[in-house]
């Protein structure tokens, strides 16, 4: 609870003031959230503790109301008192501020949250994606390239620098609960944190064109072994594929440019 109200008074502050924020993005301690899976599942249950709890209220109030104010034998006209212009207002403002501060608090949260989140860890992969109708094109930093797969070691923080060739596109990864748009002419990022080798679903969450709906992919985790291997199999082959042509001599050359995927 003292954790909460930590991060609610921060977010309030960061609310109030543009500084806050860009102190606490200058802030020289290392990233605070390891696993941004975990922090917006913590944070979506909060949400739906509030209204849950909300509902419930409002549901017994109903039930109550229903029951007090239900018909009588006799057809009963009630009586009811005058309601004072304080009382009327009470009735109004006080309610308001109850639930104006519990979507307050969640808004809060939800601020410090993707604050924290904005800030990548340093000892982190990081992978380009160029999107396009309808692939995602990864590159890794030593040149290596896939198409609609993304393969990265368990226990290492993954951060996508993506742009777009064509029109707007938005790298969904379900699993790891993180969305960004990709566009063209600009540069945007998101990070995850695989922690056990599996595989999880890539898709596209914005309409894109007419194949949209076949733009999936997968993210591959393997465990760091198993991706070192990988990685040094593909190093191979793209060394051998970028080998200097005097190298072999006898090679024909290549009839039609190699198209780039
Ligand atoms: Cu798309």
């Amino acid at each position: 609870m003292h954790d909460t109200l930590k991060r609610v008074l921060r977010g309030a502050a960061a609310m109030a003031s543009g500084t806050a924020l860009a102190a606490s993005a200058q802030a020289a301690d290392a990233t605070k959230i390891a696993n941004p899976a975990a922090s917006w599942d913590h944070l979506w249950h909060e949400v739906i503790v509030d209204i849950t709890i909300i509902g419930i209220i409002f549901a017994l109030m109903t039930a109550y109301f229903v029951w007090k104010y239900r018909r009588r034998p006799g057809n009963e006209v009630g009586t009811s008192d005058k309601l004072s212009p304080a009382s009327a207002v009470g009735w109004v403002v006080i309610p308001v501020f109850v639930f104006l501060s519990i979507d307050f608090y969640t808004a809060a949260n939800g601020w410090v949250l993707w604050n924290e989140y904005r800030d990548v860890p340093a000892d982190r992969l990081e992978v380009k994606l160029e999107s396009g109708m309808y692939s995602w094109d990864y590159t890794y930093p030593n040149g290596v390239r896939t198409q609609n797969e993304l393969i990265v070691p368990a226990g290492k923080p993954v951060m996508l620098r993506m742009t777009s060739r064509d029109t707007l596109h938005s790298h969904y990864i379900p699993d790891f609960r993180v969305k960004e748009d990709s566009m063209p002419g600009r540069v945007t990022y998101l990070w995850f944190n695989p922690t056990k080798p599996g595989e999880h679903i890539v898709t596209c969450a914005e309409y894109c064109g007419v194949m949209h709906g076949y733009m999936a992919g997968r993210i591959i985790v393997k465990a760091p072994e198993e991706y070192a291997a990988w990685m040094k199999q593909e190093e191979t082959r793209l060394a051998a594929a970028t080998a200097p042509a005097e190298a072999t001599p006898a090679a024909k050359p290549a009839a039609k440019p190699v198209k780039k995927t």
